[in-house]
């Protein structure tokens, strides 16, 4: 057994593997200072809620309460290990800072008040407002953060009882675009890879994906390979010198926004050398003339100069994927938060359609998700979109879910698209919508163009209701601020990226008077009186593992088949994979195996999208397209992006994140080591541009849009010339360092969307956090102080001049165990 500074050391300990091997077991356990093993009274089955990789762990109670984390050695996700998030992120479940009590707004201030006043009053509003102004003033926007029963109760409600189409969640800021990709490319969610696809692949694409600081524990995975024999050859796309781009066989740093050009070289760059397979192709796929007609404008000189690259470059990655024989890909934020999100992220689709990579180990496709639950969200249609992968523009499947419900079909809103998050704002803005409910998410924050959307939220007219488990920047604007126990306080179950589902039990009670949001919600619909067509209640359960079963009927026949699970079969091992029923009961590793795909137009999830101008496929055209259920590869053209540098703003400005941080930082700020290894907002640029402009490390920049402004110290860093990054976790709620919503004087506000713009994907609707055109001045020099950013990550300093920079270290209350299991002598 090892000890380890974890923060100093993110990934931890290398165990070399090689292809076709099982990845070594690495136990991670971090318990509060001074506890061992044996002060632990009980150890509860869990998994991370930090990101989307869904790491099997078990959580330490002592006393009741929550004193440390271990990673489970069975899990399939993780073999035991962990993230620093999930080493050091729990602490922040018992946080003074607690909501403890709901809160009602009496008199312009937020006062406490008990359960049933903040209940009655929430019920009340929506029923006043369903009689004067009907279904559609009602609101629901929600999260990638809960747990599947609680968004199957959600959408439930929202769409069969209260019967809105105005339901989404963050998962649209988030990975709306991994769910709009699959449904074009395969007509139906749900993901064609598998962790252990890693541990057999000998090419990996991460394309606008920092793993490494993202999903941590999955990068690790790749670490182990890459120390291994016979290492796979890795391909980063990303303007940052991530550290994948450090890892990497070939880095293309392209100007952010020129991802479907690039996309496109690569796929001409692959056909031209005929590295197709065209089997597979004439067997599984519709739309490959189209496509090579396309292509022929997209030679590699052409993209060199669009984005930036060297033609050596992209013709060597090309060959890469080309000569692959087991290639695995994932997608992620650089991609999504772009102009053409859905069209990118297809084309990497494409690419393992014409390559015939799919379904056999090693050969797979994340269209990653990111946060933990969010996979959850999307199937239980709390995004909107109906369970079970159900198509709103199918009458069949919606008589269906009305069946499962028991109620008429004509009461489940499907006469159009379901309202996206950024539309649902806009008609809180326009007035239309009154009543918003907000479940764990922070959009006073995580949204674009800040200004606004404090406007928005703050409305007299609007009602607003925030459930959270801390008074976040938009609990402050509510209404009624509704305090939610969470993960560690309840139990439920949630499936990752590659389709496992945990389990994950209650250790500890919830501090206070909090309660869980299953319960929060399941008492919402009591109170409303939501009733099936036989008069009895819509919602039929109490507990999450009634929800879970009535959540498993919902599922039958559909592709992400639960059937075959239950909260039993979910104790003690390993996490799960959908879909798990007759045929599969101890799950499926690997979907689309046989070249079958889920896009059959009687079956698939949806007709899919015009990439360019977001027009649903009517289902008459679909049929045309893809009447036997192939794969659809999907062409598309390069669109320079909305906003471009000028004279007036100079550089383009990107957002995204650091290892230490999760998001609003609600969590991870009240985690010790975590928030002192990344405790003030910072801006990045290349150290060509610092030299042009006669900037250092540490200096007081101001950065502006035509949004707003922010300020923040420099770090200079390997990111690409012309190119400013700013992390988007600094909100203002620790308002002690002087910052308040929308701060114009002194310090500046530092909140990333002050700066990012009200705009979208046209398919998948998902925002634009990535491109952006931005100036910057300097306020005042460094006077000694770097800047906070840290040293482990792409922010790690390079170049010289100004003040030393620290490593980035945890010290003593950072020491985490590790217990390596020899395997093989791998060590
Ligand atoms: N530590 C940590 N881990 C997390 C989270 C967290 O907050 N903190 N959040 C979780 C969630 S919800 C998500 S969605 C994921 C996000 O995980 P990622 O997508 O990996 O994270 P980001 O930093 O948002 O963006 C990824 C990269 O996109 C690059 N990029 C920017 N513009 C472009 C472009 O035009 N083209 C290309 N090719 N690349 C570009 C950026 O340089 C950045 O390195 O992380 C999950 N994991
Ligand atoms: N500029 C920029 N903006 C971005 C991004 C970017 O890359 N750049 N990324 C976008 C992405 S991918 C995402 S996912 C979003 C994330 O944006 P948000 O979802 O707004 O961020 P979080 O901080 O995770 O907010 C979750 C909230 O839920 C609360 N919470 C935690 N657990 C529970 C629980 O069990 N129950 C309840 N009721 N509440 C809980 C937390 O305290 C917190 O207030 O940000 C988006 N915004
Ligand atoms: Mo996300």
């Amino acid at each position: 057994m090892g000890r380890l500074d974890r923060i100093a050391e993110p990934w931890g300990t290398r165990t070399p593997y090689g292809p076709g091997e099982t990845w070594p077991v690495r136990v991670d356990q971090h318990l509060a200072e001074g506890l061992g093993d044996d002060d632990v009274d009980a150890w509860h089955q869990s998994a991370s809620i930090l990101h989307s990789n869904g790491d099997g762990l078990d959580i330490a109670v002592k006393d009741g309460r929550i004193v440390g984390v271990r990673g489970r050695a069975e899990d399939r996700v993780n073999h035991g290990r962990l993230g620093p998030k999930d080493l050091y992120g729990w602490q922040a479940n018992g946080s003074p800072d607690r909501l403890t009590k709901p809160l009602v707004r009496r008199d312009g201030e937020l006062v406490e008040t008990d359960w049933d006043t903040a209940m009655e009053a929430v019920a009340g509003r929506t029923k006043e407002l369903l009689a004067e102004r009907g279904a559609s003033s009602i609101a629901f926007y929600t999260t990638g953060q809960l747990f599947l029963e609680e968004y199957y109760t959600l959408g439930l409600i929202a769409h069969g009882g209260i019967g809105t189409n105005h339901v989404d969640g963050n998962t649209r800021l988030c990975t709306a675009t991994a769910a709009a990709a699959l449904k074009e490319s395969f007509g139906c969610d749900g993901q064609p890879g598998s962790y252990t696809d890693l541990d057999h692949a000998d090419v990996i694409c991460l394309y606008g994906h920092n793993m490494a600081e993202t999903q941590t524990v999955l990068w690790t995975r790749i670490l182990d390979r890459l120390a291994g024999p016979h290492p796979p050859a890795i391909v980063c796309v990303d303007p940052r010198e991530t550290p994948v781009a450090r890892a990497a066989t070939v880095h293309l740093a392209p100007r952010p926004g020129t991802n479907v050009m690039l996309m496109n070289a690569l796929l001409h760059e692959v056909l031209a050398h005929d590295w197709v397979d065209h089997d597979y192709v004439e067997a599984h796929a519709v739309g490959f003339p189209e496509l090579q007609k396309m292509l022929q404008g997209y030679s590699v000189e052409r993209a060199a100069e669009v984005c930036g690259v060297l033609e050596a470059d992209l013709r060597e990655a090309a060959r890469l994927i080309g000569t692959s024989e087991r290639l695995f890909s994932t997608v992620l934020q650089g991609f999504y938060q772009s102009h053409q999100a859905t069209a990118a992220a297809v084309l990497v689709n494409n690419v393992h359609i014409v390559r015939g990579m799919l379904g056999k180990p090693g050969c797979g496709i994340l269209q990653m998700n990111g946060q933990p639950t969010a996979q959850n969200t999307r199937e239980c249609g709390a995004d909107g979109d109906l369970p079970a992968f159900r198509n709103w523009s199918n009458d069949a499947h919606v008589e269906d879910l009305a069946r499962v419900w028991n109620i008429d079909p004509v009461d489940i809103p499907h006469y159009t698209a379901p309202t996206h998050a950024m539309q649902i704002m806009r008609y809180v803005e326009d007035g239309s919508i009154r009543f918003l409910y907000v479940t764990a998410t922070n959009p006073a924050v995580s949204m674009p163009e800040l200004q606004r959307m404090r406007s928005i939220l703050s409305q007299d007219r609007l009602f607003l209701v925030v459930q959270d488990i801390f008074l976040s920047e938009t609990a402050q604007l509510a209404d009624v601020v509704l305090p939610a126990a969470t993960w560690g306080e309840k139990t439920g179950t949630f499936t990752n990226v590659d389709r496992t589902v945990h389990l994950s039990e209650k250790a500890v009670e919830p501090p206070g008077e909090a309660r869980s949001d299953f319960d929060i919600l399941v008492d919402y619909a009591r109170r409303l009186d939501l009733r099936d067509k036989d008069g009895a209640p819509l919602v039929k359960w109490t507990t999450p593992e009634e929800a879970f079963e009535g959540w498993k009927e919902c599922t039958r026949g559909r592709p992400c088949d639960y059937t075959g699970l239950s909260y039993d079969e979910l104790r003690g091992g390993s996490g799960i994979q959908w879909p798990c029923n007759d045929e599969h009961p101890d799950g499926t590793e690997r979907i689309y195996e046989d070249g079958q795909f889920w896009s059959a137009p009687d079956y698939c999830e949806s007709y899919g999208r015009d990439l360019v101008t977001g027009t649903p496929v009517s289902p008459t055209e679909y049929r045309a397209l893809n009447p036997d259920g192939k794969a659809v590869l999907k062409a598309a053209e390069y669109v320079v992006p909305h906003e471009v540098p000028s004279s007036d703003y100079p550089f383009q400005l990107i957002t995204g994140r650091t290892l230490y941080h999760f998001h609003t930082r609600t969590k991870t700020a009240r985690a010790p080591q975590l928030q002192a290894a990344a405790p003030e907002v910072w801006v990045e640029c290349s150290a060509a541009d610092a030299a042009e402009q006669g900037w250092a490390e540490g200096d007081l920049l101001e950065v502006r849009t035509p949004r707003g402004r922010v300020t923040a110290r420099l770090r200079v860093s390997g990111i690409r010339q012309g190119v400013l990054f700013l992390p988007f976790h600094y909100g203002y709620w620790d308002t002690g360092a002087g910052h308040q919503p929308g701060d114009d004087a002194g310090d500046g506000g530092r909140a990333a969307n002050e700066l990012t713009m009200t705009d979208w994907d046209p398919a998948s609707k998902q925002p634009l956090f990535k491109t952006a055109a931005a100036t910057a001045t300097r306020l005042r020099g460094a006077d000694g102080e770097p800047s906070r950013a840290p040293t482990t990550t792409a922010s790690r300093p390079v170049g010289d001049g100004g003040p030393p920079v620290p490593d980035t270290r945890g010290g003593d209350a950072a020491q985490a165990d590790e217990r390596l299991e020899t395997v093989g002598g791998a060590r």
